[in-house]
């Protein structure tokens, strides 16, 4: 079966794509799509013609499975030139995404009809790359200039309403009737004389062309966040073309832009990144036809830092949630921090005082544990005490209903040990999130030895549902992210000691990519978590620091010195802490360069992903890569922390880590999987 078919309608040719799952237009769809133009120009009888698409979406892009391979024609620049020289008006009907290469072909269209629950956008920056198929020279001749920048630079879609509003699209259909509305609008502009070709028009750039600094303004508030990226720099280039540029002119550029960024590393790791998130939400080895456990009622058990913003996302996403306190007072702290929140983002425009009142209506809080007997999943958010922990676990265990899921919120502690509390382990498992938690993405699922499937499969799909990017892993110290993290905070403490400084060390890793290092994240959670000044011993650097009131950005002090705009700069008195503990450990002090320190700090992360990978704690290096980018702003544009040691070669890893054999120490073991994938010249991906 074709994926592309054509229906007559009287006078007006439909051309139907099927193409499973997101109608990617690869191939077989760009010479369907062409064949059916062909038929309708050579036709009389055929007045107009209607592209849509059949299944959950319209064209959801070029399919990205072909990049990187040798191109096979028609190409999608030439398929979109075909649809927008038809002498016969073409309509694209669309619903779902129209995406990419697909709100190309939209533009290439004269007329776009879409339903309200569609969504448009140009997400090829996301990819590390630019819209290839004239999306860059189309869309700002349609929308102007400022809303095609936003649109192509940010890669975020629009709504049908706002398309509309932008005039990206001419109408809007009702759900149940689009292919019928389209055909009917394709009729009626039939007779029309002429039709609105994109790359003919010049109405909407007109603006710009007199008033250039647009492109200025534009890149003055958007350069912090586009830091790194070389996609970003390239798309405005390509839309200040199609302002300043005959259209073929403009195309070409687009093309030479396209074609470098195809082939450079930045969109290799970002398509690796594309598909790594997607296949993190596969667990091997689980049937598909394991049954799914019903969520209709979430508990969750602590409301202090984690526990607010873990009911967050439940509320948000339509679920009753109990939350439930050892005391009143920490129970109304959690619950007006979880109304702030909500708030703020009403005050911000990004939800409505009704859906704040929406989803403070789906929580109920108590102290009672006995309230949390009917919820189908328990979140355990309490101190984190293996005790308390083991006691909280027997107690859901003996008044929460059977069948329902027991879970963890814990960052470092034995999944298993709590299961062996209760007599259902299978129902137990991790769900680490990350703080500030309704906001960070990730999510370790943290998958027990007794871990059901049912109950693994359930949490999977259910972080879906709340918007998370679930990663799985097995039970060790720190599960994936935070056992990686913890040899380069060791390292960079060692490397204080050496002669380095916190902001040398911080500006080795923020010009790599990261939004901060270490000694800054340090500084945003605060210096003094776990501290206590009765314990205090001046054993480290922090707890000197904290002795002395230096205990991070919230008393101005830290590592660094913040002003009263929290930025922050480098401190004479914490210099003058590391040099006393470095001369006292009688430790040589030195200067290093960026990329030493680098090393130092990343490859020992490297050999900690390799031995995650070795004992199966990880099912795939990929699900690294999605861990390290959505927990700890790994920069997206090198692919996480395994894609780019498989780019710069495990043996250059490996030969670093020799090279800094006796700074790791004695106890450093370089991991066999690495040292055995170097020496035969393999990847970790
Ligand atoms: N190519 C190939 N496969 C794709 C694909 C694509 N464009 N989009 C999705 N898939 C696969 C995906 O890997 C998964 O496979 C399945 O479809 C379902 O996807 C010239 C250069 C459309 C919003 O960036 O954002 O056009 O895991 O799980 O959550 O200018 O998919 O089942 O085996 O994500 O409902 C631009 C990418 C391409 C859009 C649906 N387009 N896709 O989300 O399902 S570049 C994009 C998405 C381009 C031109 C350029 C989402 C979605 P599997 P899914 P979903
Ligand atoms: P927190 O101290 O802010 O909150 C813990 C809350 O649990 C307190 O309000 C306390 O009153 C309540 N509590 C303690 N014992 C209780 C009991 N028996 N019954 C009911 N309530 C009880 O701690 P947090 O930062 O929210 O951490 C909670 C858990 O989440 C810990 O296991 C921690 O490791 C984990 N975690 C924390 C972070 C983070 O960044 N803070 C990130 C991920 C995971």
């Amino acid at each position: 079966m074709s994926v592309i078919t054509t229906q007559r309608h009287g006078d007006v040719l439909v051309i139907i794509s099927d193409n499973p799952p997101v109608n990617a237009l690869g191939q077989a769809v760009r010479a369907g799509l062409a064949a059916g133009i062909a038929e309708a120009a050579g036709d009389d009888a055929i007045k107009a013609v209607v592209i849509r698409c059949e299944g959950r979406t319209f064209f959801a892009g070029a399919d990205i499975t072909e990049f990187g391979k040798p191109p096979v024609g028609p190409s999608l620049p030439e398929v979109v030139d075909a649809i927008e020289q038809c002498r016969k008006p073409v309509v694209a009907a669309i619903h779902g995404t129209a995406l990419g290469g697909g709100l190309e072909v939209a533009l290439g269209c004269h007329y776009r009809i879409a339903i309200g629950s569609a969504k448009l956008g140009l997400p090829e920056v996301k990819l590390g790359l630019l819209p290839g198929a004239g999306g860059t020279q189309r869309l700002p001749r349609v929308t102007g200039v400022a809303d095609a920048l936003n649109m192509i630079v940010s890669g975020n879609p629009v709504t049908a309403s706002r398309a509309l509003e932008i005039g990206l699209v001419d109408r809007i259909a009702s759900a149940d009737s689009l292919a019928e509305e389209a055909i009917a609008f394709a009729r009626e502009v039939a007779g029309a004389a002429g039709h609105p070709v994109s790359s003919l028009r010049t109405d909407r750039i007109a603006e710009a062309a007199n008033h250039p600094q647009v492109f200025d303004k534009f890149v003055a508030e958007n350069s912090r966040k586009l830091q790194g990226f070389d996609a970003p720099k390239a798309c405005i280039e390509a839309v200040r073309a199609a302002v300043e540029l005959p259209f073929e002119q403009g195309i070409k550029l687009e093309r030479e832009l396209f074609l470098k960024l195809v082939s450079g590393t930045q969109s290799r790791a970002m398509r690796h990144l594309f598909f790594a998130e997607r296949q993190a939400a596969k667990i091997d080895g689980i049937p598909a036809d394991t049954p799914l456990i019903p969520i209709t009622r979430v508990g969750i058990l602590g409301a202090g830092t984690m526990g607010g913003g873990i009911a967050m996302n439940f509320l948000s996403a339509g679920l009753p949630v109990t939350l439930v306190e050892r005391e009143q007072a920490a129970l109304d702290r959690g619950v007006a921090t979880i109304r702030k929140n909500y708030e703020r983002t009403a005050a911000r425009g990004r939800m409505t005082m009704e859906q704040v009142e929406q989803a403070m209506g789906l929580l109920t809080s108590t102290l009672d544990y006995e309230d949390l007997a009917d919820c189908d999943l328990v979140i355990e958010a309490v101190f984190e005490l293996m005790e308390i922990k083991k006691e909280v676990f027997r107690r859901l265990d003996g008044l929460v209903k059977p069948g329902a899921i027991l879970a963890s919120n814990t960052s470092y502690l034995n999944i298993d040990e709590m299961a062996a509390e209760t007599t259902r382990p299978e129902a137990v498992v991790g769900l680490h999130f990350f703080s500030p938690a309704n906001i960070m993405r990730l999510l370790e699922v943290v998958r027990g030895a007794k871990t059901s499937p049912s109950v693994l499969k359930t949490v999977m799909g259910l972080a879906k549902t709340i918007g998370k990017i679930a990663v799985v892993s097995g039970v060790c110290p720190g599960f994936i992210g935070n056992r990686m993290l913890s040899p380069r905070q060791s390292e960079a403490q060692k490397l204080l000691l050496e002669g380095a400084t916190p902001w040398e060390v911080d500006a080795a890793l923020t010009e790599f990519g990261f939004p901060m290092g270490p000694f800054q994240m340090a500084d945003l959670a605060g210096l003094d978590l776990g501290w206590t000044a009765e314990g205090s011993t001046s054993s480290t650097i922090r707890e000197v620091l904290c002795e002395r009131g230096r205990r991070g950005q919230k008393t101005g002090q830290g590592f660094y010195d913040y002003d009263e705009n929290r930025r922050g700069s480098p401190s004479p008195e914490t210099e003058a802490i590391i040099a006393d503990f470095a001369a006292r450990s009688g430790r040589a002090q030195r200067k290093f360069s960026g990329d030493e320190i680098r090393e130092r700090l990343l490859y020992p992360m490297i050999n900690e992903g390799a031995k995650i990978l070795e004992e199966g704690m990880a099912q795939r290096a990929s699900d690294i890569d999605i861990v390290w980018l959505n927990g700890y702003g790994w920069p997206a544009f090198t692919g996480g922390p395994m894609f780019w040691a498989d780019t710069i070669g495990l043996k250059t890893v490996l030969d670093g880590l020799a090279r800094h054999a006796d700074a790791l120490g004695q106890d450093f073991i370089v991991s066999s999987l690495l040292k055995g994938k170097a020496e035969a010249g393999e990847s970790f991906n």
